[in-house]
């Protein structure tokens, strides 16, 4: 056979297997849905922050998967309040360099007399929004918004009550991360059990008094609850990584719902009805404890609260500080104005504080 003929057929056979290779490969990529590359720009889809190559990642685009749609454009909604469009404007003002919706991740809207923010349903790449201290009444228009992770509603305590009267709707955040919900006649707060992620709550001066719904949030670090209607705050006690409790202006008599928080480090239960302190006695971690304005006598049950820098006990029916005089260290900060302490015991704090550079605020008008 002429050699000529068999070099010819070999490099067919190879440019064959060749093609074969690379167009089999090619095919089977993108037919196979574990290494699907929808883009085919060599990034697998599941792990291709931009699946469909339109130069928007996935988070921030309507479709990640169609390159035809990213986002409308901010000039095509429609917000049926001037001061809530106002606002819109303020932040992204540039009317003429149109943007795109998905820019429009934060809103800071406070104290701008809004009275409606229906049209917000749309700017669903929000992702922090304040709109507290306004006209509210309806927050529903909330419902679409999933990628929220920071909210703030209702009035600050020197302002009118808001006249939100329905939070259902943020059952449906999951993301959210941080609440801040004040000065409402709200009383129900099962729409947060929901929330899992949820870290940070503000539910201040509203007229809550069972909060059994945040003990499924397994998130949650601080938790400031002042001025409402509580009286037990036992169903929070297995919250894992509960720091901060703040508790004042509600209806505690006791402290008996406290034993189990041992990771609490910051308790301010200012301004209720205390009489007894011992289920504070094993709450080593605090550092940080209001009992302001209670009607506790004995605080004998604190002597083991060693690593306390603040104590605000004034305003109280302290007879004895034994307790206090026993510990080798005064906390950094120590308060007892207004309390019927021995004036002997008194002055003998002011003397330590002294020596010790740490600060007392001193009993010496009520002591006896
Ligand atoms: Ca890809
Ligand atoms: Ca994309």
């Amino acid at each position: 056979m002429n050699t000529l003929i068999i070099f010819k057929k070999i490099f067919c056979c190879l440019l064959l297997i060749t093609i074969v290779a690379c167009g089999g490969g090619g095919s089977t990529d993108k037919s196979d849905p574990i290494i699907a590359d929808l883009d085919g720009d060599g990034i697998a889809d599941d792990v291709d922050p931009d699946i469909d190559g339109d130069g928007a990642d996935n988070e921030d685009d309507l479709d990640p998967r169609d390159p035809d749609v990213i986002a409308p454009l901010l000039s095509t909604l429609t917000f049926v309040d001037d001061n809530f469009s106002g606002c819109i404007n303020n932040a992204y003002p540039d009317p003429a360099d149109d943007v795109l919706i998905n820019v429009v991740t934060a809103l800071d809207c406070h104290d701008a007399d809004i009275n409606s923010i229906e049209g917000v349903e749309n700017l669903v790449f929000l992702r922090e929004f304040k709109i507290y201290n306004n006209g509210l009444s309806d927050i529903s228009w909330l419902s679409e918004l999933e990628r929220l992770t920071l909210l703030f509603i209702g009035n600050a305590e020197a302002m009118e009550v808001s006249n939100i009267v329905d939070i259902s709707v943020l059952s449906s955040l999951s993301e959210l991360t941080e609440l801040r919900i004040s000065n409402t006649t709200l009383n129900d707060m099962s729409a947060l059990s929901a929330l899992a992620k949820l870290d940070i709550l503000y539910l201040i001066k509203n007229e809550f008094s069972d909060v059994t719904p945040l003990a499924s949030l397994p998130e949650l670090t601080q938790a400031y609850l002042n001025n409402n209607k509580i009286s037990d705050v036992s169903s929070l006690a297995n919250i894992p990584n509960l720091n901060r409790l703040e508790l004042a202006h509600n209806e505690l008599i006791n402290t008996n719902s406290f034993s189990s928080f041992s990771g609490l480090s910051f308790l301010h239960l200012g301004h209720n009805q205390i009489t007894d302190l011992s289920g504070l006695s094993n709450l080593t971690s605090l550092s940080i404890l209001s009992l302001k304005d209670n009607l506790v006598t004995d605080i004998s049950q604190l002597s083991a609260l060693i690593n306390l820098i603040l104590i605000d006990l004034s305003d109280n029916q302290i007879n004895s500080v034994s307790t206090i005089l026993s510990w080798a260290e005064l906390p950094s900060v120590l308060i007892l104005t207004s309390n019927p302490i021995p004036c002997l015991d008194d002055q003998a704090l002011i003397t330590r504080a002294g020596s010790q550079g740490s600060e007392y605020q001193d009993a010496t008008t009520t002591c006896i």
